[in-house]
């Protein structure tokens, strides 16, 4: 494409600060800005997604697309359209001026009349976005594959009952991690797009749950036959599109990974609109996974509370993602990961600038919640309470206890003796709750 695709932006996208009126400037994220020792950018890692953004044409279970994405109209060779999209995007992330991008293979390459085809469409549109990588420093957060769109794919992947759709998409996975590997991604990701039932009187639980471990086995055989050094990431999400996916949340996830002896190689990507459909908060499935040194890296992106799906909005909550980056920066930050914006404009936000505006807001709130979070860690008030309200366990009676020293007989008789008498202990949630809030408020001064 010869033209601009966004001629209404310079870029890349200033920092101007707060007191700037300028949309197409960011007002707090500064990537070279010193939080906690460390750059911005290198803190949050910021991707951005090719399908959303543009490999979604706009359209609901309602009406067709909305959007100007000519690259997506059926009447152009889908191999022209490929390269088309690669320049806007490419165009689109050089001058937003963010570190990292993610795709799947069928956002950025189609299916051929073979398998062979598509692996030689695949071949070719990755030869391009070397290129565009090369020409403008951007670097692979995460592949993934697409194992959900396609009709073979209704019953699921992995967990389909015909064995020739789990060789199938073996086949695929491997052609998408070994592209992921040649342009050094720092991640893979599998999303079980339809791993799950819409049934049980059709399904077999306990056979599909074998079929998944041994596919992840196969993903996770090959990754070191290649010497992928990325890590590989499992995203949980409960519902949608199967009634019940079987990455269901964080909890399921990890007592799946160990059930099959598969903890040590995968981690977990993380999406906020998934934990919220699976009725948690996203700092509740953030600081689980870091409890469990489980993981990997962030979808960013929100769910809206008056509807129960997937609506994969932009952030806009300083209140809420602070508090799930306040976990992050407690253990320690994001290692391979980043935060990708697994995100969509709404569907009357039709000009190319929105996309501009859509990303401009996210990235702000979330350079917000860093800066909040960074202050909620430099106070150290948190943290204190925190150990604080456990600092029996490190006193004899709950070091006896976690030692194994101290059994059922040794507690009761001490008890029974009037040696233990417990109080009840204020657990301080409106003082943390006030703490939590005045780091926010104050955070731009810090
Ligand atoms: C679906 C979802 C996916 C994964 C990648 O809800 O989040 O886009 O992130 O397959
Ligand atoms: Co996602």
């Amino acid at each position: 494409m010869d033209r601009a695709f966004f001629p209404d932006v310079k870029g890349p996208v200033p920092f101007a600060g707060l007191d700037s009126d300028d949309p197409l400037a960011f007002k707090v994220y500064e990537p070279d800005r010193l939080v906690l020792g460390k750059r911005m950018a290198d803190h949050l890692r910021i991707g951005v997604c090719l399908w959303h953004s543009f490999s979604w044409p706009g359209s609901d279970v309602f009406g067709s697309g909305t959007f100007d994405r000519p690259w997506l109209d059926a009447r152009m060779d889908p191999m022209v359209g490929a390269h088309e999209r690669l320049d806007a995007a490419f165009e689109f992330l050089d001058k937003l001026g963010v570190p990292f991008f993610c795709f799947h293979d069928r956002d950025v390459s189609p299916e051929g009349r073979t398998f062979a085809e598509t692996q030689a469409n695949l071949d070719a549109v990755v030869d391009a976005i070397a290129g565009h990588m090369a020409r403008t420093g951007l670097r692979l957060l995460w592949g993934t594959a697409n194992l959900f769109s396609h009709p073979r794919y209704a019953a699921g992947a992995a967990t389909n009952p015909d064995p020739e759709v789990f060789a199938f998409a073996a086949a695929q996975v491997k052609s998408m991690l070994e592209a992921t590997h040649r342009l050094d991604g720092a991640n893979y990701v599998l999303w079980g797009g339809r791993e799950g039932y819409e049934t049980l009187l059709n399904t077999d639980l306990a056979r599909e749950e074998a079929q998944l471990a041994r596919f992840l086995h196969l993903v996770a055989e090959h990754k070191h036959k290649i010497g992928f050094k990325g890590t590989l990431l499992i995203e949980p999400k409960p519902q949608e599109p199967t009634k019940h996916q079987y990455d269901y949340d964080v909890a399921t996830v990890i007592g799946f990974l160990e059930r099959h002896h598969l903890e040590g190689e995968y981690r977990l990507n993380l999406e906020v609109n998934h934990a919220t459909l699976a009725g948690h908060s996203f700092q509740h499935e953030v600081a689980l996974a870091i409890s469990h040194g489980m993981l990997g890296s962030v979808d960013a992106n929100r769910g809206d509370y008056q509807n129960g799906w997937d609506t994969d909005q932009f952030p806009n909550s300083v209140d809420e993602l602070s508090l799930a980056v306040f976990e992050i920066l407690r253990g320690g930050g994001l290692t391979t990961g980043g935060f990708n914006f697994d995100t969509k404009l709404r569907r009357q936000s039709m000009d190319h600038d929105d996309l501009f505006h859509a990303h401009i807001g996210g990235i702000d709130t979330l350079a917000q919640s860093l800066l909040a979070a960074a202050a909620m860690i430099e106070s150290g008030d948190l943290e204190r309470l925190r150990s604080e309200r456990y600092a029996g366990w490190t006193r004899p009676l709950g070091a006896s206890i976690l030692e194994g020293q101290a059994g059922l007989d040794t507690l009761a008789g001490r008890v029974l003796a009037g040696e233990i008498d417990p109080r009840p202990v204020s657990g301080r949630q409106e003082l943390l709750e006030n703490v939590v809030n005045r780091q926010i408020w104050a955070a731009n001064r810090h």
